[in-house]
């Protein structure tokens, strides 16, 4: 179960934006979220932010971020997140961004991204 899945306007030209969102995991057993897919950007990978030589910088996830059962993984500004790589047309404020997230064993879940506002949290 997604809650609360969105990203932020980006400017007309930029190559990349974020995703973000609560995943909540209503099922007994652990998942792991490999990643996503989504027909506005070439591709999807997961980033966590990390302290390195004293800046903060954004490195991708190997092997997925597991989800424990009855937990939930929240991926917001400054933490972990959606990287939309590639962007195929700029994101405006109030649009929605399809998105599909693939877990382990073939699991695929659509959801949506609203577009905020500009400003503020996580620029690249
Ligand atoms: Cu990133």
């Amino acid at each position: 179960m997604i809650a609360d899945a969105w990203t932020k306007a980006t400017p007309p030209g930029a190559a990349v934006g974020a995703g973000y969102m609560t995943i909540r995991n209503e099922g007994g057993a652990a998942v792991r979220l490999l990643g996503g897919e989504t027909v506005a950007a070439e591709r999807v990978e997961i980033h966590t932010m990390a302290m390195d030589g004293g800046v903060m910088s954004m490195r991708p996830v190997e092997g997925g971020l597991e989800v424990s059962g009855g937990g939930a993984l929240e991926l917001k500004p400054g933490g972990m997140h959606l990287m939309l790589i590639g962007l195929k047309q700029a994101f405006g404020e109030g649009e929605s961004v399809p998105l599909t997230l693939v877990f382990d064993g073939g699991v695929r879940v659509e959801t949506a991204l609203a577009v905020r506002a500009m400003g503020g949290g996580h620029d690249h």
